[in-house]
C-alpha cells in the first residue's frame, strides 16, 4: 500500500451542515481531500473504531490523527495549510467566536424552523428515533411546531447582523478575502436551502447577505476524491500519530500527559471517549487510545464546548 498517511480523509455525508463549513474551507485553501461517506444515523461501525464513541459528523483523519468537531478541524487545517490563511484580516479570535455563535444558538434556531409547513405528527421513523437518542429527549411535535414563529424572528435578527456586516459593500465578512467567518455563517443558510429554500425567504430581503451567499458558494469545495471507510481505517492502522506530548503549565484542573481522561461534547452526542492525555492547551486537547481495527490513534477535540474529566 502506498503511504497515504498525509492525506486528508474527511468522514462526512453530503447533507451535513457542519461538513459544509469545512468543505468551504477546503475550497478557499484549494485543498485535495478524500470524502469518506459515513451513515446519517447510528450505527456507524466504520467510524466508531476510529473515534472511540464520538458519533458526530464531520471527523477529519490524517494518518492516525483524528480531529473531532469542526472547530478543531478548522484549527488544524490552518496549522497544516497556512496559505492562503482563513484569517486574512488577522481576525482569528473573533472568527472563532462567530463560529461558536453560529454553531450553537443559530444552528439550534435553524433546526427549530425546519419543520415549518410540515404536518404536526409524532414521527417514529429511524431518523427521528436516532436524533431523539442524540439529543437525549423525546420530541414533542406540538411543542416544536409552536416554537417555529419565534425561531424565525430570532433567525431573522441573527442574519440581519450578518447582512449589516456586509452593508458597506465588502465582499466577505472581514474584507475582500473569504475566511473562517464566511464558512461559519454560510453553512446554516446552505442547510436551510437544502431542506427548503422557501425558509430563507423568511429572513427578509437581506440583499447583502444574498449576494455574499453566492460569492461563498462560488468558492467551491476544493479538490474532492472518494475513499471507502475500510480504506480509511486501514490507513489509520498503518500510520503513526505525529502529535507530540505537550504539558500545559496553566491547565486549571491539573490535567497532564499520561492522565487517564474522558472527553465528551457538552451539548448533544455526549458519548464519553476515554483515552490517555497526550497534549492540551486552552483551546485543544489530544488523547491517545487503541482499537483492534485501527491500532493506536490520537483523537483531537476542542476545549470550548467539551467536558474533560479524570477517568
Ligand atoms: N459541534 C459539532 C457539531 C456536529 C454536528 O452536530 N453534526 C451533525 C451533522 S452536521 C451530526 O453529527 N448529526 C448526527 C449524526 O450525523 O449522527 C461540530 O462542529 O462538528
Amino acid at each position: 500500500m502506498s503511504d497515504r498517511s498525509n492525506e486528508i480523509i474527511f468522514h462526512q455525508y453530503d447533507i451535513s451542515p457542519f461538513s459544509e463549513k469545512v468543505r468551504v474551507v477546503f475550497g478557499l485553501k484549494d485543498l485535495a481531500w478524500n470524502a469518506c461517506i459515513q451513515p446519517v444515523i447510528m450505527p456507524k461501525p466504520e467510524l466508531i473504531p476510529l473515534t472511540g464513541g464520538y458519533r458526530k459528523i464531520p471527523v477529519m483523519q490524517i494518518g492516525a490523527d483524528v480531529y473531532c468537531d469542526s472547530q478543531v478541524i478548522l484549527d488544524e487545517l490552518e496549522a497544516r495549510f497556512p496559505t492562503p490563511s482563513m484569517y486574512a484580516g488577522g481576525d482569528k479570535g473573533l472568527s472563532n467566536a462567530i463560529a461558536y455563535w453560529q454553531d450553537r444558538p443559530v444552528f439550534t434556531l435553524v433546526c427549530a424552523v425546519l419543520g415549518a409547513g410540515q404536518p404536526v405528527v409524532k414521527r417514529t421513523d429511524p431518523f427521528t428515533k436516532d436524533r431523539e437518542a442524540l439529543f437525549e429527549r423525546e420530541f414533542d411535535p406540538v411543542e416544536q411546531h409552536a416554537a417555529i414563529p419565534n425561531a424565525f424572528d430570532q433567525l431573522r435578527a441573527h442574519f440581519a447582523w450578518v447582512d449589516a456586516q456586509l452593508a458597506d459593500g465588502r465582499k466577505f465578512l472581514f474584507g475582500d478575502a473569504p475566511g473562517h467567518a464566511d464558512a461559519s455563517c454560510f453553512y446554516n443558510l446552505a442547510f436551510l436551502r437544502w431542506v427548503n429554500g422557501a425558509l430563507i425567504d423568511k429572513l427578509g430581503a437581506v440583499p447583502h447577505l444574498r449576494a455574499w451567499e453566492d460569492r461563498v458558494k462560488a468558492i467551491g469545495h476544493g479538490r474532492r476524491s472518494e475513499i471507502t471507510p475500510a480504506e480509511a481505517l486501514d490507513i489509520a492502522k498503518a500510520a503513526t500519530s505525529t502529535t507530540s506530548e505537550r504539558r500545559d503549565p496553566e491547565e486549571p484542573n491539573g490535567f497532564a500527559p499520561g492522565d487517564a481522561v474522558t472527553v465528551n461534547a457538552e451539548d448533544y452526542g455526549r458519548d464519553k471517549v476515554a483515552g490517555t492525555l497526550v497534549a492540551s492547551s486552552a483551546t485543544r486537547i489530544a488523547i491517545r487510545r487503541s482499537d483492534p481495527r485501527v491500532g493506536d490513534v490520537v483523537l483531537h477535540f476542542p476545549r470550548a464546548g467539551f467536558v474533560v474529566q479524570r477517568a
